[in-house]
C-alpha cells in the first residue's frame, strides 16, 4: 500500500493596500506558528523578485524601465505561475504558505490603472485558490500617514484610493477582513486564530481549489 500522505498544508494569503501592515504581520505569523506551534511553514511573498521575471518587475517598479500596463500585468501574473509547481508539493506535503500579496494585488493594482478587471483576472485563472484572504483594513488616507511611502511606482495617495476601490470589488465573503487600524497585537492575534483555522480545515481534508472561485 502507498505510505499514507501527511496532511496538506495551508495557502494564507495577505492582502492590503500599501502600508497596510502586511509584511510586519507575516513575519510576525510566520515566526508564531515555526516557533510557538511547531508547525511547518514558509514566508512566500509576490512578486517574487529573485527570479528573472521578478528583476524584470523590480525595475519597473523601482522606474528604471517604461513597460505597458498590460505588459507588467502578465509579468506579474508569470511571476506567480512559475512558482505554481513548488506552491503545489509545498502544500501537498504538508507545509504552510503564508504570502504577502498574491493574485488580488495583481488585479487590483492594474484594475486601478484603467484596465478591464475580468480581463486582469483571467491570467491568474488554474493558479492555486488561497484557502484563506486576510484583508487589512486600513483607509488609504490613514496607511499614508504611516509615512514611509517610499519612492516606488504606485506608492501615491491618490492611487492607492484606486486600488482601495478595486479591492472592494473583488472582496468576496470568503474573505477575512481584520481591521488594520487596530493595535498591531489586536490585529496579530485576529490573524493568528483565524489561520489557525483554516490549517486545521486543510488538516482534516479540504482540497486544493484553483483560482477563481
Ligand atoms: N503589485 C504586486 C502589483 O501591482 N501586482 C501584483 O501582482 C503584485 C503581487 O507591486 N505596490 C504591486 C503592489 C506593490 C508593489 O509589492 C510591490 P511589495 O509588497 O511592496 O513588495
Amino acid at each position: 500500500p502507498p505510505p499514507p500522505r501527511p496532511p496538506r498544508g495551508s495557502l494564507i494569503v495577505l492582502e492590503g493596500l500599501d502600508r497596510s501592515g502586511k509584511t510586519s504581520q507575516c513575519a510576525r505569523l510566520v515566526s508564531h506558528l515555526q516557533d510557538k506551534e511547531g508547525l511547518p511553514v514558509e514566508a512566500w511573498r509576490f512578486p517574487d523578485r529573485t527570479t528573472c521575471v521578478g528583476s524584470m518587475i523590480a525595475a519597473y517598479l523601482a522606474n528604471q524601465s517604461q513597460l505597458d500596463d498590460r505588459a507588467i500585468h502578465l509579468l506579474f501574473s508569470a511571476n506567480r505561475w512559475e512558482k505554481r509547481v513548488l506552491m503545489e508539493s509545498k502544500l501537498k506535503s504538508g507545509t504552510s504558505l503564508v504570502v504577502d500579496r498574491y493574485s488580488y494585488s495583481g488585479v487590483a493594482f492594474s484594475a486601478a490603472k484603467g484596465l478591464d478587471i475580468e480581463w486582469c483576472k483571467a491570467p491568474e485563472v488554474g493558479l492555486i485558490a488561497p484557502d484563506l484572504v486576510l484583508f487589512l483594513d486600513v483607509p488609504p488616507e490613514k496607511a499614508a500617514e504611516r509615512g514611509g511611502y517610499g519612492t516606488e511606482r504606485y506608492e501615491q495617495l491618490e492611487f492607492q484610493k484606486e486600488v482601495a476601490k478595486h479591492y472592494n470589488l473583488l472582496r468576496d465573503p470568503t474573505w477575512e477582513v481584520v481591521d488594520g487600524s487596530l493595535p498591531l497585537e489586536a490585529v496579530e492575534e485576529q490573524i493568528r486564530r483565524l489561520t489557525m483555522d483554516s490549517i486545521v480545515t486543510c488538516q482534516k481534508g479540504k482540497p486544493l481549489a484553483n483560482l477563481w472561485l
